[in-house]
């Protein structure tokens, strides 16, 4: 019996991790094992091993005495000690401090690593979290290795709409709430030994930062690129506050469930529409996902056409003043056209509603204001509408075509107004069919279907499409000669003329809350004139608040702040009032990269050699859900800042790199019957008329493809992996990862789960093989534990030169390693340590010369072992700027040729043989080869003929043959 103890830091016996570690010894043992901290159980040789626990001599190890008392520390290798030692070391030492100033020598390539920085949750890190920071952090470690200075740096975007609420519930200050989250996510990074620059930590809500943020913002007012506009934001009179939309579902507030309504407001823009051809156009040259840049070209949207006048008709159908101005990508389709559409915002509505259709109208009206752009426009929601009572003339036929008013139109889009052309958008075939308004076919191709019931939205030849009066004939055209054809029309006719158009909006800055960035200007009492403070009285702060409650008219928070809000302006001395909407959360992570190159200037924005030196950021990892916003938002204000001359580059970023997300552990489940017996999953119909239980992890068992049930392999389960959540209890708690398989485990298991970029389910077993290959190579280069569980403090490696194999598989492996880590491939770099420390066990003797560098391939992975095994190899200053190993191209080419061996003229066998192979060697191999042997044992060789890489002829002597024979 031996006495299995946990050596870990107490916790809780229910964690997930701590329960799969004793699955694990229960399915080796097939007990059941209550959770506890201490056991006394068999090990075998291989779950001694397992263990590192040196391995009994004795055959059945099941009772004997002495080995009761034995009690076995429970881990690998010592994580713990060795991960503290080197944190504190780092720490200590400030090993990763990027030079700053002087220090800095720029002649020295540069390279800029960086992590889309955190909101501090108050539920601190996740495992999705490091799988981004371990890629960036073993490319800093490379680079540094590779004799570049790295600007590898971490912050906070603490800004936000989670503190101000809790604040509301609990009466605790926002900054207080950000501070102890700021606090626990810092530990939890230090404890996974990323090499950040903590010198250089920002966080957008210290005053020295938001300082610059509110400095832009003045920046983009005097360039009249922010500017004021009333516009319509969620309102929920219930609550009496303005709603984000993530706060608003469904129509509802997401706090209580009531109904919030669209309301015009004075809000804050920002004119990122006039920077849309550049965004667009410079999006090419970047080293992005093509998925990003296709997303941000859709959400900018650019698109041509024409804008054309329809003539309202009065109600005897004479000609009037009125025109409606339609916007359309289709002018091809233009005799297709069988109504126009208004949306319900659209500002002609009055003079276009016929009096009886009124109330109608505004009825409608009422309902659309309710509903979010998103809603409107979502291609599956039934359209809806209703006639104004009026109608107006195309002006490429005379036909009156009805006007109605729809919300499938938005009001800002375009003109708010469409030509509807119900044969080939799909939309408008909705509408039209539901409304029974004809359908004008203008438009024919091979690819539109023969009965004309489905609208067809492809370009191609132009069919009933020519009127005499006007003179226009497009009948034959294709559809783009014929859209040029009718822009010409329009505009020589004074009907319109070409345009083009983009998707992309003005941006809303302005937000009704407390926890963000003052907005620096002031309103004059006497006219309400807006006037910018001084850029010399910046950091304008956020005034100290109690109450963080909704004001209940709208107001926001800070307008409670009565004293902060009653000022003067200081240009002029008159009586004024403070802005009290704050900046939105976009703001800081906008241009923080800027900051981290020197985050303590007091006097700049960056320093202006810096900047040049740092910018822009090489390589940018962080989330697919922030592909378009935050991305285009500050490729924004860094094209403005490029403008203004306070950066050197047009792009912020050169690459940029999505981490997939982690799903939970693959769950499963049986289904059952009415009356709760299993069936399988196979068999259940789609009803529905069955329940699911989950299984645990110990009942099921692999059969082909599918899983099934242990104990009735009949049953098939169902396998699912899901997104973390605490509702389904699917979370991994990364502390918990570490204190059981300690930093550089979940480092390790987190970059070898598979590509970088793709998305990936968390299995512990993962953990537990990646840990094992530590504890394998801990073994390897430190030895077996010794009795009582701890280790020499040396190493075995020996100072005795390596033989050509081993030279060989180490620069094999520092090829693959090293290839691997720039094409951010750093699962298969894995792979081949793991493969090298195969090979390596095979070896009698580990020179020290091939350990060494197989330590700093493992360092920017593992860096905790990395040092700790490097200390022990002999060096007192730490590894991390160590040069990079370099493949030698020498013990790259493979060198070992097949070499055919003949036996009296007959070919006989082959042998492997380096290329410089001399003869004798190649006859020893040849008399070792087990078919080979069979022809040379005990026989006497007459003559050896050996063609160097070619060919070895044995010749044996007759009689002695004879002899043998005999
Ligand atoms: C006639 C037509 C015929 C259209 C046809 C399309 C197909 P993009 O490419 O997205 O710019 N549209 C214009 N303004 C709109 C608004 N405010 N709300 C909703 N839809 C609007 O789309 C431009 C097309 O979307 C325009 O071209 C217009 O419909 C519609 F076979 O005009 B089209």
């Amino acid at each position: 019996m031996i006495q299995i103890q946990w050596l870990l830091p107490p916790q809780p016996l229910t964690s997930p991790l701590y329960n799969h570690r004793r699955t694990l010894l229960f399915s080796s043992h097939r007990r059941s094992l209550p959770p506890k901290h201490s056991y006394a159980v068999t090990l075998s040789n291989v779950s001694r091993k397992y263990f590192g626990v040196p391995a009994c001599n004795c055959v059945n190890s099941e009772s004997t005495s002495e080995e009761s008392k034995e009690v076995v520390k429970v881990r690998a290798y010592p994580f713990h000690e060795i991960e503290q030692r080197w944190q504190k070391f780092w720490d200590e030492n400030r090993t990763f401090r990027t030079p700053d100033d002087d220090e800095l020598d720029t002649s020295k390539p540069k390279f800029y690593v960086l992590d889309m920085f955190p909101y501090p949750s108050g539920a601190g890190l996740h495992v999705g979290h490091p799988l981004g920071y371990t890629a960036t952090d073993i490319l800093a470690r490379f680079k540094r290795m590779q004799g570049f200075n790295v600007l590898h740096p971490m912050g906070w975007d603490a800004f936000g709409l989670p503190a101000e609420q809790y604040a509301i519930e609990t009466g605790t200050h926002p900054k207080t709430t950000t501070i102890r989250n700021i606090d626990r996510f810092r530990t939890q990074l230090k404890s996974l030994g990323f090499s950040f620059d903590w010198e250089r930590e920002i966080s957008t809500t210290e005053p020295d930062y938001y300082k610059w943020t509110q400095w832009i913002f003045l920046q983009l007012f005097k360039r009249g690129l922010a500017y004021q506009a009333e516009v319509p934001v969620n309102w929920c009179p219930a609550l009496g506050t303005v709603l984000a939309n993530e706060e608003v579902v469904d129509g509802v507030s997401e706090r209580g469930g009531h109904p919030v309504i669209r309301k015009p407001m004075r809000q804050w823009m920002l004119k990122i529409t006039a920077y849309a051809d550049r965004l667009l156009d410079d999006l090419d040259g970047l080293d992005w996902p093509e998925s990003i840049k296709e997303m941000q070209r859709n959400w900018i949207g650019k698109s041509q056409g024409a804008e054309v006048e329809f003539c309202v008709l009065s109600k005897d159908g004479q000609d009037t003043d009125t025109k409606i101005t339609v916007y359309t990508t289709r002018p091809d389709t233009i005799f297709g056209v069988t109504y126009l559409v208004l949306a319900p915002e659209h500002p002609l509505l009055t003079s276009v509603v016929s009096e009886a259709q009124k109330d109608i109208v505004d009825e409608y009206k009422e309902v659309a204001s309710r509903k979010s752009d998103l809603e409107r426009t979502e291609l599956q929601k039934e359209k809806s509408g209703v006639f104004s009572g009026c109608y107006a003339k195309n002006p490429v036929n005379g036909e009156a075509i009805p006007i109605y008013i729809a919300d499938y139109v938005l009001g800002s889009y375009g003109t708010g107004a469409i030509m509807a052309v119900p044969a080939h958008d799909s939309r408008d075939h909705e509408f039209a069919l539901k409304y029974n308004i004809p359908i004008h076919w203008v438009v024919t191709s091979d690819e539109c279907c023969d009965d004309f019931e489905k609208p067809y939205s492809g370009e191609g030849v132009v069919i009933n499409s020519s009127n005499s009066t006007t003179g226009l004939n497009i009948n034959g055209l294709n559809s783009k000669e014929a859209a040029v054809e009718v822009i010409n029309w329009v505009e020589k006719t004074g009907n319109g003329n070409r345009k083009i158009n983009y998707k992309l909006r003005d941006w809303l800055f302005a937000r009704q809350r407390y926890w963000g960035e003052p907005i620096p200007v002031v309103f004059l009492d006497e006219n309400g004139e807006t006037v910018p403070i001084p850029e010399t009285e910046l950091p304008l702060t956020l005034p100290e608040l109690d109450d963080f409650t909704p004001t209940g008219t709208g107001d926001p928070p800070l307008s409670k702040a009565v004293s902060w809000v009653k000022t003067v302006d200081s240009s002029s001395g008159k009586p004024a009032r403070r802005e009290t909407n704050t900046m939105p959360q976009w703001a800081g992570s906008c241009w923080y990269y800027l900051r981290f190159m020197d985050p303590k200037n007091s006097t700049q924005l960056v320093d202006k050699k810096k900047e040049m030196y740092w910018g822009p950021v090489d390589v940018y990892v962080g989330g697919a859900e922030h592909a378009v916003l935050h991305l285009l938002y500050s490729r924004f204000w860094h094209k403005v800042l490029y403008d203004i001359g306070v950066v050197s580059t047009k792009e912020p970023f050169k690459c940029v790199i999505n981490q997939g997300i982690i799903l939970g552990e693959v769950q499963y489940m049986a289904c059952k019957d009415k009356d709760g017996n299993f069936v399988s999953a196979d068999s259940i119909d789609a009803s529905g008329d069955h329940t699911q239980e989950r299984i645990p992890d110990e009942k099921v068992t692999k059969s082909g493809s599918s899983f099934v049930l242990k104990d009735d392999p009949n049953i098939r389960l169902i396998a699912r992996a899901h997104k973390m959540s605490k509702s389904r209890g699917n979370v991994v708690n990364p502390d918990d990862v570490v204190s059981e398989y300690g930093a550089d485990s979940l480092r390790l298991y987190e970059m070898f789960m598979g590509p970088l970029r793709d998305s990936k389910t968390w299995n512990t077993s993962g953990i537990e093989g990646v840990h094992r290959f530590l504890g394998r190579s801990w073994r390897l280069i430190v030895g077996s534990p010794l009795p009582d569980g701890t280790y020499e403090n040396q190493t075995l490696a020996v100072d005795e030169n390596p033989a050509l194999q081993q030279l060989k598989s180490l620069h094999r492996c520092i090829e693959k390693v090293t290839d691997e880590i720039e094409a951010t491939r750093f699962n298969t770099g894995i792979s081949a340590m793991m493969e090298f420390v195969n090979v390596a066990y095979k070896w009698d003797k580990l020179p020290k010369s091939i350990v060494e560098p197989f330590v700093l391939l493992l360092s920017p992975y593992a860096p905790h072992m990395a040092e700790e095994l490097w200390f022990r190899l002999g060096h007192s200053t730490s590894l991390a700027y160590e040069p990079f190993p370099k493949a030698n191209p020498a013990y790259l080419k493979d060198t070992t040729i097949t070499l055919p061996v003949q036996i009296n003229g007959k070919t006989r066998g082959t042998v492997q043989v380096e290329v410089t192979c001399k003869e004798d060697e190649a006859f020893k191999l040849a008399s070792l080869d087990e078919k080979l042997s069979k022809y040379l044992e005990g026989k006497t060789v007459k003559k050896r003929i050996y063609v160097p890489g070619k060919i070895l002829n044995v010749i044996l002597e007759r009689e002695t043959n004879k002899v043998v024979a005999q």
